[in-house]
């Protein structure tokens, strides 16, 4: 069987490597500050952002070496998202990487700011370290587009807004579906194609590649995304080194929600019934059935 955590190993040691000489900072950073971004980007994490960006860098024919500095720019942007996400005000999470989140170990204040810097010193890395002006310019242009409005920002915005929209308020679960598809490409999804185009680029790969490579990462992402809905649902904090049960604690609706929704309503349709129930949405778990039908139908098999 495939071992992908030890096809990521050497990607990983890589990239924690450079990561760690990237967040040492100069005179002027406070020590509080460094200590808590370094707490942020250095907690166990898969690396599967930076290992994205060196395959795609190998695949186009690039050396690993040309990938590690968006390698760390994008890790860089995702442990500011992190923390921002685990936030009071966004998820409210106390444990992340099997750790205390950094607002809970450096306070509210000292995680802002950790991931401020973080967002700049991702770009900041990018102009120190990748030589060719154009081509830091490129790989720049890749990340600021996933990591904005339209991209990881504005997807956490509606991500955040799904929690009090109900699935009922949908003409068909197809219609939430799409809904929840566009929340989980900017969210998720766009990070992971400006993984895979800022590889390609670096890797010297040609416009059909680096479009070639974007379109594989946004279903990946995509994908990505729906594993961690249902491992939402099917894992334990233990397990996962976060929180889980949350979506559902919240009334969010996820893609274990759809699933239910849909295959009520396939059944009901099919069968003409009418003691199978409509799909209205009603908390929790927000697909209008309950936690036990949800769990039932989103085992691997069922
Ligand atoms: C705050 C602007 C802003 C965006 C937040 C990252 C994010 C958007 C939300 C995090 C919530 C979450 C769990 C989303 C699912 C996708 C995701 C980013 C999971 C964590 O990524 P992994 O599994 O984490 O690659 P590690 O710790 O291995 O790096």
């Amino acid at each position: 069987m495939i071992d992908i955590s030890e096809i990521l190993r050497p990607y990983r040691e890589t990239i924690e490597v450079a990561l760690d000489s990237a967040c040492q900072f100069g005179v002027g950073c406070p020590e509080k500050l460094r200590e808590a971004i370094r707490y942020a980007v250095l907690a166990p994490g898969k690396r599967l952002r930076p290992a994205l960006v060196m395959m795609s860098a190998e695949a186009c024919g690039g050396a690993v070496d040309d990938a590690i500095a968006p390698g760390v720019a994008v890790e860089m942007i995702h442990a500011y998202s992190l923390i921002h996400d685990d936030l009071p005000a966004m998820d409210d999470d106390d444990l992340r990487r099997g750790r205390p989140t950094t607002h809970i170990a450096f306070g509210q204040a000292t995680a802002i700011l950790a991931g401020d810097a973080l967002q700049a010193q991702a770009f900041t890395h990018l102009y120190s370290f990748v030589p060719d002006p154009v081509l830091a310019a490129r790989l720049m242009g890749e990340l600021a587009i996933a990591a904005g409005a339209t991209g990881l920002v504005g997807g956490q915005e509606d991500d955040l807004a799904a929690e009090n929209i109900d699935v009922s308020e949908f003409e068909s679960p197809y219609l939430a579906q799409q809904h929840l598809e566009s929340i989980h490409r900017r969210k998720t999804g766009a990070l992971f194609v400006a993984c895979a185009k800022m590889g390609a680029i670096a890797g010297g790969g040609t416009e059909e590649q680096v479009a070639a490579l974007g379109r594989y990462a946004d279903a990946f992402g995509l994908a990505f995304q729906i594993t961690d809905d249902v491992l939402d649902f099917t894992s334990s904090a233990e397990q996962l080194g976060k929180r889980t049960g949350k979506d559902s604690g919240r009334g969010k609706f996820t893609f274990p929600d759809l699933m239910a929704a849909q295959r009520i309503e396939d059944s009901r349709l099919e069968s003409g019934m009418e003691d199978i129930p409509q799909v209205e949405g009603s908390k929790p778990g927000n697909s209008g059935f309950d936690d036990s039908t949800i769990a039932t139908t989103t085992q691997p098999g069922v």
